[in-house]
């Protein structure tokens, strides 16, 4: 029995101390390589270095030394910041930002053929700071890539113009990633009108990409009024400016599943993995002596209709142990159905419901015997809304209790797959690849690892279920 019930097994954290921000996420030399920002002293945010860790699977990761740290007198010695990794015709290559004294720059960092050992240019940094005409309020977080023989760059910013007031993602151009010539904003200032969702004070850790014949601009939305959330644009890319049709949430777990980054792997998929908060207060982070965990990794895709889709990895599969399958459940209004006692803090689940005109169809995990704490998924047929209720999740009531909610894909009315992974106080939700979810949950009680499917107002049919407990 693991004395720390919250600490993650099968999603990648490092032995101890603070992680956020996925970094300079590449695959080199048939590895996957994951960075992330790490604060070595301790299980908070400060003293920003570059850990590092390897798979050959996607599934299990070794930590590796630390791959960039703060120089004293440098224009990183506050904190190396988020930034990526290029393949610079064969010589690695970090961009990233230096933080020193409230500015942020751009910097250099030249890795050996294993990706261990990072030499910083010395001429740091390349790019000192935003355009002076643009009072931008912040200028962090970069997305290269190669286009009619230059490197191109995105940075994160944000302005505070009357008119143009929001998050925003500034071009930049070079022949060889040391000298950079700033082009223009990537979108006009039409984004912040033209949804319906806030576009916050900054764009930070943009990540812009082709994908089918559509590109897309995945941005993590922050506003010092308590906003966050990853914002990603479909949209067509011509003559170096983007114009988005199209925007959703990424992951409606808000801030919980923020600053992602992605990479194409040999088999050309667009991976993406998130950084998951914490969200229990700063002091119990430091007692547990860890905080912050990775997403499991995803593809992104563009499905028939355009939507932008997010899927599992198939590699997670090599996790799953012992199973257990159910065919045709009718659970009635009202009642539950225990699954026949299948418990556990780290699974996989996967339900395909019945779609129906009302009602709830839901399941409970991490259940206590009592009924005490319990966590209900569930979809709101009236609604057309994925939910995670976490009122009931933990007895301490110093963790996130917040409802959360996801619009359902316009296909729910033809099939309902939920899939759900669960480890320790990870949670992670979809229905049919198109609304996610991911949440943190902490149940107090050892004995909080119940499951059971349950209907509200109206019976409901889960046609199959299937449950693996999953290794790690
Ligand atoms: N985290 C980094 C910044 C980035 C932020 C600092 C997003 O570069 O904007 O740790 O979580």
């Amino acid at each position: 029995m693991p004395t720390d019930l919250h600490r993650p097994n099968y999603h990648y954290l490092p032995a101890k101390n603070w992680m956020n921000d996925p970094n300079g996420l590449i695959h080199w030399g048939g590895k996957y390589h994951l960075f992330y920002q790490y604060n070595p002293d301790g299980a908070y945010h400060a003293n920003m270095h570059w850990g590092h860790a390897v798979s050959t699977d996607l599934v299990n990761w070794t930590e590796l030394a630390i791959a960039l740290h703060p120089d004293p007198n440098s224009p990183d010695s506050g904190g190396c910041w988020s930034g990526c990794a290029i393949d610079n015709n064969g010589l690695p290559t970090f961009l990233y930002t230096g933080f020193v004294n409230g500015t942020q720059c751009s910097c250099l960092a030249f890795g050996d053929s294993d990706l261990i050992n990072w030499t910083k240019y010395p001429s740091n940094p390349v790019i000192s700071g935003p355009p002076v005409e643009l009072n931008a309020n912040a200028f962090r977080d970069h997305s290269v890539w190669r286009e009619d023989d230059q490197w191109y760059q995105v940075i994160g910013s944000g302005v505070d113009g009357k008119n143009g007031a929001g998050g925003m993602a500034l071009i930049y151009r070079s022949p060889d990633l040391i000298h950079w010539e700033y082009v223009h904003p990537l979108t006009d200032d039409s984004v912040h009108q033209q949804f319906d969702l806030p576009t916050g004070d900054i764009w930070e850790c943009p990540s812009f990409f082709a994908l089918g014949d559509q590109h897309v601009l995945l941005v993590s939305v922050w506003s010092e009024h308590k906003l966050s959330y990853v914002a990603a644009y479909i949209g067509e890319y011509r003559d170096h400016r983007f114009v988005p049709h199209t925007l959703k949430k990424l992951d409606c777990g808000d801030q919980c599943y923020y600053a992602p980054q992605t990479m194409l792997d040999a088999q050309g998929r667009r991976l993406i993995w998130g950084w998951l908060q914490e969200e229990r207060p700063r002091a119990a982070q430091i007692a547990a002596g860890w905080s912050g965990v990775m997403s499991s990794p995803r593809m992104l895709s563009l499905d028939a209709a355009g939507q932008l889709n997010m899927a599992p990895v198939p590699e997670l599969r090599h996790l799953r142990g012992t199973h257990t399958h159910f065919d045709d459940l009718h659970i009635s209004a009202g009642q539950m159905h225990s699954l026949s006692g299948v418990t556990g803090q780290q699974l996989e689940i996967a339900i395909s419901f019945e779609c129906q005109p009302n009602g709830r169809s839901g399941i409970y995990v991490a259940r206590s015997q009592n009924g005490e704490e319990e966590t209900a998924i569930y979809i709101d047929w009236d609604q057309r809304t994925l939910v995670v209720d976490r009122t009931r999740s933990s007895v301490n009531a110093d963790v996130s209790h917040a409802q959360r909610a996801a619009d359902l894909p316009v296909d729910i009315a033809q099939r309902c797959e939920v899939h759900v992974l669960l480890d320790h106080s990870v949670l992670e939700v979809s229905v049919n690849d198109q609304a996610w979810i991911t949440t943190r949950i902490y149940p107090e009680h050892a004995d909080s690892v119940g499951l059971g499917l349950y209907s509200r107002e109206a019976g409901s049919v889960a046609r199959r279920v299937d449950i693996w407990k999953m290794c790690g």
